[in-house]
């Protein structure tokens, strides 16, 4: 839809509420690549694929709904380029519009290497940044906040709990924030394919690319030189230079035999110098080497797009493909705490899968029913073994799982189906949310020794709660009220007492400098 910063809204609240009824005509259908050509490609791209304004791609809208598309279109978004159209087209051609948006592209987008390099933008080049931190907060006890609601992002000082920094984002982020090893930058990606990255030092912003159309996450290597972006659209992994952002390896992602496949994630691995992913449409995970020298190909190795290469042959080129076979496609998916295997949902939903990373093959099967958001499981010991415990996106419990056996110790009955789960070595809790459902603002507080729930909070009735984070020493716990005039609130992670309510728009995620960095077993990578 066009931009256009001069246009005042023109919209009353009875559009705002759904409530405005357009002039019923009689007459032709409408035109609708006329219409969309006129009023959105100059800020959406002609193609649809995003441009000022976000991609218009049934893929990138998920979260929208079609009866939302419709209100935004009439109505425009309120602080943004994004105006109302209410009085310039018909509720026909209104209709027609948000039809055309939930519409699949003919084919899939083509985004190469060269119109990467031709998005990037550098804001501040890294010569130009401060040596020092220009604020005196501990900057491995920040968190970077992202807000949902309007698509900012605060950086919060983790003793004080006051905002240090907030600035506009790209449009809808998703997946969690990366930190360089040493946790100065952070990486934000966006589900349009927007990778941003900051200076927690100068907080300032560093440098911007598009990797993709539809992006589903990113990961930063243990050495800090590259980032990786997993996209839905086009079907690739893109390898990133970490300093500015510079695109540097698409990898195309197909079998070779004509099936390309969208990532389900990508991460990194750091005791192994290598990148994970899975695929959501080839039964197979990909680890990707970025170890410096060329080495010879191991078994199992090969090169995704040098046909020529063998097994056993050596590969000069960084970033060899090592292709593992699976019997399941797999969805989402965390490591054991010393990245020896995944463990994946598999996509029929009626099991999980462990993948063995060093032999190359599943080693179990394992009882997730429920589809997690596995990105948010948790380890932690509970007699004396390790155990994974993560909620359900479709039941409404939590499962805990022991990681010698692979079988269930306990499912934790909950009021409803949760997204996220967090927990600190040094707290005995573990905290989940109950996202869906008429208990979505409440919060189980378990008992890590007895796997019990000692507690539900409900710190804004009848208001979502969810995604807990720690701080760097596990005393306080903050999460979000996931509301539009929503609100970081922050607990006493002993007393389980609220101490501080910060207000914030929508806030959805948030990620603890220092836990990131040394890989805490109580929160995502
Ligand atoms: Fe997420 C992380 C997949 C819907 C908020 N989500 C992730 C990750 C994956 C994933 C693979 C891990 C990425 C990482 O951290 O590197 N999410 C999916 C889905 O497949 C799903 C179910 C459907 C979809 O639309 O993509 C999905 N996710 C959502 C939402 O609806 C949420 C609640 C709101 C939103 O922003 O879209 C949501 N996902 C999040 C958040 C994280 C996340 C806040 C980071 C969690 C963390 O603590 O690391």
């Amino acid at each position: 839809m066009r931009c256009r910063w001069s246009r005042p809204p023109t919209i009353v609240a009875a559009l705002a509420l759904g409530l405005w009824v357009a002039p019923v005509e009689a007459g032709p259908a409408p035109d609708t690549a006329a219409l969309y050509a006129e009023h959105c490609a100059e800020c959406h791209d002609p193609g649809r694929l995003g441009g000022s304004g976000p991609a218009l791609l049934p893929e990138n809208l998920k979260r929208l709904r079609k009866k939302s598309a419709t209100s935004v279109i009439a109505d425009g978004r309120p602080a943004t380029q994004m105006p109302a159209f209410a009085e310039t087209l018909t509720a026909a051609e209104i209709g027609a519009l948000a039809e055309l948006i939930y519409t699949p592209l003919p084919a899939i987008p083509r985004w190469s290497l060269e119109q990467m390099q031709a998005s990037r933008v550098v804001h501040n080049p890294i010569e130009s940044l401060p040596e020092k931190p220009v604020h005196d907060a501990d900057p491995l006890n920040l968190f970077t906040v992202v807000e949902a609601g309007d698509h900012h992002v605060t950086i919060l000082d983790g003793d004080t709990f006051e905002p240090l920094w907030r600035f506009p984002s790209r449009f809808a982020l998703h997946g969690g924030a990366k930190y360089s090893p040493d946790g100065r930058f952070v990486y934000l990606g966006s589900r349009d394919g927007w990778i941003s990255k900051y200076d927690l030092y100068g907080l300032k912003p560093v440098a911007e690319v598009r990797a993709g159309i539809n992006t589903r996450n990113i990961a930063v290597s243990a050495d800090g030189k590259w980032v990786m972006v997993g996209n839905f659209l086009p079907h690739t992994l893109v390898v990133l230079d970490a300093a500015e952002l510079r695109p540097v390896k698409v990898i195309p992602v197909d079998d070779g035999k004509g099936t390309s496949s969208r990532v389900s994630a990508v991460y990194t691995a750091p005791p192994r110098n290598s990148f994970v992913a899975a695929l959501k449409d080839i039964p197979e995970i990909w680890e990707m080497s970025y170890a410096e020298n060329p080495k010879p190909v191991p078994k199992g190795f090969i090169h995704s797009h040098e046909p020529g290469m063998m097994e056993g042959a050596f590969d000069y080129g960084p970033f060899p493909v090592r292709r593992i076979k699976l019997e399941d496609y797999l969805d989402d998916f965390f490591f054991d705490q010393a990245y020896r295997n995944v463990i994946g949902a598999a996509r029929n939903g009626s099991n999980g899968q462990v993948v063995n990373l060093n032999v190359g093959r599943k080693i179990a099967d394992i009882d997730l029913t429920g589809m997690p958001h596995l990105g948010s499981g948790i380890t932690f010991a509970y007699q004396g073994s390790p155990v994974l415990a993560t909620p359900h996106l479709k039941d409404a419990a939590v499962s805990v799982i022991d990681m010698n056996t692979w079988r269930t110790v306990k499912r934790i009955e909950t009021l409803g189906p949760g997204f996220f789960m967090r927990s600190h070595e040094n707290t005995p809790y573990a905290w989940v949310d109950v996202f869906f459902g008429k208990d979505k603002d409440a919060i189980h507080v378990i008992d890590k020794r007895t796997l019990e729930i000692v507690k539900t909070l409900r710190p804004a009735p009848g208001q979502t709660a969810a995604h807990i984070e720690f701080t760097r020493d596990g005393r306080h716990a903050l999460l979000s009220i996931w509301e539009m005039d929503g609100a970081l609130v922050v607990y006493d992670a002993a007393t389980l007492e609220e101490i501080k309510r910060i207000p914030m728009r929508k806030p959805s995620g948030k990620y603890n400098v220092y836990n990131k960095i040394t890989l805490s077993a109580g929160t995502s990578h």
